[in-house]
């Protein structure tokens, strides 16, 4: 199995997809559109958090971040007048540090996310779409916003008029993202539940891994991150809005056009022709059960199609 992914909504599906199937057996290909340089260090937020979620030490209250989190890092750099908008927690900076450290020597992104992988004893396969550069940007009535001044610093309120993804053009998809995605073995490649605009449109702006989706034998599904008529968490309804669209399953379904052969949506999602086929289930996650549920539905509804 192969998942496209962002950060929170989509480590949910893999942990549910891993949890059904023997090690190894899945791929997760994260969004590096919202990576930055931020004092210094370099921040991989999707990465860290499908990191985290493996290994049982995501924060999940706060939704980014380790548990049992230490912030005296940024209380010492408040008191020497450094910036607070965005917060790396104690235990948290320990990974930017080596992240940046290994950069700097040489190491490519891909290979230090296999390193951290296996010093927690994940054995999911977590890799970036890319190890070259790609940043997202809004732009929004209030000019134009790398990702984390959008996102973090103004919390999403600026209105959008659009998302660039600098670089991907240019980008090549970082080892092992064609081969997971073309293998005669792939059972399906599934398009998380994360934001299609903000943190799955990175990932298809990859001129390669856009042309992998088409040269798949394997089945593409998407999981559709609308509940009852609004997103389950972040800007995605918001940004639905502001550019035009009705937030429902159609919109999401419009919007993967001619990449996916499938879409799964939520149960309360009114019966409807989505272009694609379609299969519907509780897509709430909030225990290993329902990320379990999900997980078969989305195998399920694969399993069905053929290429
Ligand atoms: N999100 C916030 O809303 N506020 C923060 O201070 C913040 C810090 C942070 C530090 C490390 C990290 O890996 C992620 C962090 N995030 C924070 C989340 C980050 O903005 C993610 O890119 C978004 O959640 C989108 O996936």
């Amino acid at each position: 199995m192969v998942v496209l992914t962002g950060g929170v909504g989509g480590a949910k599906l893999v942990l549910g997809l891993a949890a059904m199937l023997p090690p190894g057996d899945v791929t997760a290909i994260v969004n590096t559109g919202d990576d930055f340089h931020h004092l210094g260090l370099s921040i991989s937020p999707d990465i860290d958090t499908l990191l985290y979620t493996l290994a049982g030490k995501a924060n999940r209250e706060q939704g980014w971040g380790r548990d049992d989190e230490s912030w005296t890092f940024m209380a010492a750099l408040a008191e020497l007048g450094g910036p607070s908008w965005f917060r790396l927690g104690d235990g948290d900076l320990a990974l930017h540090v080596v992240r940046t450290a290994a950069l700097a020597a040489g190491a490519t992104l891909s290979a230090v996310t296999v390193d951290v992988a296996r010093r927690w004893g994940i054995t999911t396969q977590v890799v970036p779409m890319s190890d070259d550069a790609v940043a997202t940007e809004v732009l929004t009535a209030a000019g134009t916003l790398p990702f984390q001044r959008y996102f973090v610093e103004r919390r999403c309120e600026p209105v959008a008029t659009g998302v660039v993804f600098r670089g991907a053009a240019d980008a090549r998809p970082a080892p092992g993202v064609v081969a997971a995605i073309t293998a005669a073995d792939t059972r399906a490649v599934v398009i998380a539940p994360s934001n299609p605009y903000l943190s799955v449109d990175p990932l298809l702006a990859v001129p390669g891994i856009r042309a992998a989706l088409s040269a798949a034998t394997a089945p593409v599904v998407a999981v559709s991150p609308i509940v009852d008529g609004r997103a389950v968490k972040g800007p995605t309804a918001k940004l639905m809005r502001e550019f035009g669209f009705a937030v429902d399953e159609r919109t999401i379904a419009d919007h993967y056009a001619g990449v996916i052969d499938g879409l799964l949506v939520d149960a309360r999602a009114p019966a409807a022709d989505f272009g694609v086929a379609s299969a519907a289930v509780d897509t709430l996650m909030n225990d290993l059960d329902d990320k379990i549920r999900v997980a078969h539905a989305v195998l399920a509804l694969a399993d069905g199609l053929r290429r």
